[in-house]
């Protein structure tokens, strides 16, 4: 017997210090406040709670068609607000999908082990291929869910924290690892979970309030670099309803948006806030939700531009965060390889 197949293979389940916790963001679009208060803001305040890695999932996007440049300097881009925002290089992993091979070569193997049928499903694949029409969609497209079950599943991640739009991409995970743990062995793939919290998990477009902010639509959205009158033209034209009264009402998704977004960015509770701008009107809100929007960004645009202006340095911090996490994806990758006979 040779001393490879003599020693104990890694298992998903070895004893880890921390959960370990994995998200990833497509370097597309202009970052809002949609991505900070969903995602990037949460994975600031638990850095120190957990074994956290964070993605930008450049492979992710060509999905859709990209100009090469501008998805270059998307992805700069998306790392220095990671940081400026209050990621420390030195607590997590911050780091560019292709930059770490293991990703696109487990994802082929999901892909083989994944039904057409469970990608049909996917919502976002419909919305999407609705938008290109599926004559023109990528297979890539189609495929996404598999490239994203293999991010998670590389690093025997334990909880993955989403917006809820994405619950059904983790679900789809969870079914491709137990299906090849149902006829590999359990020890192959950690089962994730998604960690999606109540507030802030859906903040919506300003112009239209019943779709989420999202990147493919600026008009409704608070870019988290765009100039302070920009945004605050944004919020003093948000659309709202032609009531009076403040208050958390969901049946008044323009006013609630504005409330939800107050609420997170002051930290104060729902009671307090419906006090503070009681017999006020819709102005006044609109006027205090711009200033914290824009106190909480102005920080993180100063240190966006500081780092910006050394793109070595910026290099250097995302190249480290590869480095320092790809040993663990290879690991995995070749006990799904040795397991499905490859090699
Ligand atoms: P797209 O317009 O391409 O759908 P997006 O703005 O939804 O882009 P993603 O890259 O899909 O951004 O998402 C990055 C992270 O931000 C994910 O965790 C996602 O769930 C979260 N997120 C995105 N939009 C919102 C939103 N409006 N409210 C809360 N979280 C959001
Ligand atoms: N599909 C996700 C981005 C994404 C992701 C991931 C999130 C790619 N890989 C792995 C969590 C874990 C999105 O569009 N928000």
């Amino acid at each position: 017997m040779s001393t490879a197949t003599m020693t104990a293979p890694a298992t998903a389940t070895a004893t880890k210090a921390k959960p370990r916790v994995f998200s990833g963001i497509q370097p597309s679009g202009a970052l809002h406040l949609g991505n900070y208060l969903g995602a990037i803001k949460r994975w600031v305040a638990e850095q120190d709670q957990n074994d956290n890695s964070f993605c930008i999932v450049d492979l992710h996007a060509i999905t859709v068609p990209q100009d090469a440049a501008a998805l270059h300097e998307a992805t700069r881009e998306l790392a220095a607000v990671f940081f400026a925002s209050g990621l420390d290089p030195d607590r997590v992993s911050v780091f560019v999908q292709s930059h770490v091979s293991a990703h696109a070569e487990l994802a082929w193997i999901l892909n083989c082990f994944t039904p057409m049928g469970w990608l049909e499903r996917m919502t976002q694949f419909k919305d999407k291929a609705a938008r290109e029409g599926t004559e023109r969609a990528s297979t890539g497209l189609f495929a996404y869910p598999a490239l994203m079950a293999a991010d998670i599943l590389l690093y025997d991640t334990d909880l993955v924290p989403v917006g809820d739009d994405q619950k059904q991409h983790i679900e789809l995970t969870r079914d491709v690892a137990e299906r090849m743990n149902t006829r590999y062995g359990k020890d192959l793939f950690v089962l994730p979970r998604p960690h999606i919290s109540t507030t802030g998990a859906r903040i919506m477009s300003l112009a239209e309030p019943t779709r989420k902010m999202s990147k493919s639509e600026p008009e409704g959205s608070l870019e988290l670099l765009a100039p302070t009158d920009v945004n605050r033209r944004k919020i003093m034209r948000a659309v709202t309803d032609s009531g009076r009264e403040i208050r958390f009402d969901e049946s008044r998704p323009g006013l609630f948006n504005l409330l939800e977004m107050y609420q997170l960015l002051s930290g104060q509770a729902r009671e307090e806030i419906e006090q503070e701008f009681a017999g006020k009107g819709y102005g006044d809100l609109k006027k205090a939700l711009a200033e914290r929007v824009i106190e909480t960004l102005r920080p993180i645009q100063e240190r966006y531009n500081e780092l910006r202006a050394n793109p070595d340095h910026l290099e250097a911090l995302i190249r480290r965060g590869a480095d320092r996490i790809a040993p663990r994806a290879q690991a995995t990758l070749k006990r799904v390889q040795t397991a499905v006979g490859l090699g």
